[in-house]
């Protein structure tokens, strides 16, 4: 990182964030915590492992959080974004996640959840997100990741799932949610996740992609996530974890970023906004922490930019048996 010290650009009000993150989970009954009901299993995602970045999971009832999550799956083995709501494989991957974080997979019947995940692969290698069939690159990763997981790869034809994704690649060397699909910096996120999971960032141009990634930074130090687009606190992940999965994060000004992200908190009260002077919400103060992770910032544990999770939680998955 350029040497920008923190003293010109202000800090990471760290306290405060946890302060916000356990302070949402207890307004129920806000407009946030309502509109957010159908999709508790990401928010709990997001809120936990900042805390877990933050080095702060212990502040929360592990029991609570688990014997909740559980609650939430359902007969066919997905998890549902909350109780009595019906499964995706979005929630489930979060649930796996937040299962990691607490070392806690193996409460799981591991083969019924790989079984639900595996069967949403269609014929061309593609992933549906449930039932009902939509088809996009976000679920070739949520597949891929959640099975990496669990170590169920095999359970699917990864061979058609990555020519699949290799199928959405742009000439701009992005890659978008379908064949043919303007390339967007989350779905790069995703297919650049995806094919570095597997073993296959061969098929990605680098230099391309690359020099794609890093014109999305703004004047202001924040990047978007396509051309002409306002800048986005949540493309600090999507744009920097895939500058790194294919070794060209040193084309951005780090130090700007920082400032752009450090711009966008509340200091009084926590959390970060999308924007400068915006209202702060979970999701944004998730991917601003883990942004500034990525960043190397001073106190944020590492994570690993292919699995969103901290680089210690992936370690014990991957070095157990
Ligand atoms: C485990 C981190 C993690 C992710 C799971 C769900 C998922 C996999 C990935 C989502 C990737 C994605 C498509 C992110 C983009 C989210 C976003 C801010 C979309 C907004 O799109 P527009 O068109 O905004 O409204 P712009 O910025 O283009 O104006």
């Amino acid at each position: 990182m350029s040497s920008t010290s923190s003293s010109q650009m202000g800090q990471l009000v760290a306290d405060k964030h946890v302060r916000y993150i356990l302070m949402a989970e207890k307004k129920k009954e806000s407009f946030e915590s309502v509109v957010m009901d159908h999709l508790r299993m990401n928010g709990a995602y997001w809120g936990l492992t900042t805390l877990d970045l933050l080095d702060k999971l212990g502040c929360v009832s592990e029991d609570e959080v688990v014997s909740w999550l559980m609650t939430c799956q359902h007969e066919s083995g997905g998890f549902a974004g909350n109780t009595g709501h019906d499964p995706h494989i979005l929630y489930t991957l979060s649930a796996v996640q937040i299962l990691a974080l607490f070392d806690k997979i193996n409460i799981l019947d591991i083969g019924k959840v790989s079984s639900y995940v595996a069967k949403l692969q269609n014929e061309d290698g593609s992933f549906s997100g449930d039932m009902w069939g939509e088809i996009d690159t976000r679920f070739s990763y949520i597949a891929i990741c959640c099975l990496s997981i669990l170590k169920c790869l095999d359970k699917i034809n990864v061979k058609k799932a990555v020519r699949y994704i290799v199928s959405c690649k742009n000439l701009d060397g992005g890659f978008g949610c379908t064949p043919g699909a303007e390339s967007h910096a989350g779905q790069i996120f995703c297919c650049v996740g995806a094919l570095a999971i597997t073993g296959s960032l061969h098929h990605v141009d680098k230099d391309l992609l690359g020099w794609w990634l890093c014109e999305r930074q703004l004047k202001g130090g924040g990047l978007n996530g396509r051309p002409e687009k306002l800048p986005d606190v949540c493309y600090s992940w999507w744009v920097l974890s895939s500058l790194i999965m294919i070794d060209r994060v040193h084309w951005i000004d780090k130090a700007k970023l920082v400032k752009f992200i450090l711009d966008c908190q509340d200091l009084e009260n926590g959390g970060i906004s999308d924007r400068p002077d915006d209202a702060v919400d979970i999701f944004h103060t998730y991917f601003g922490v883990a942004g500034l992770s990525l960043l190397e910032y001073p106190g944020v544990k590492v994570i690993d930019p292919a699995y969103a999770l901290p680089v210690d939680v992936v370690n014990r998955i991957m070095f157990t048996k």
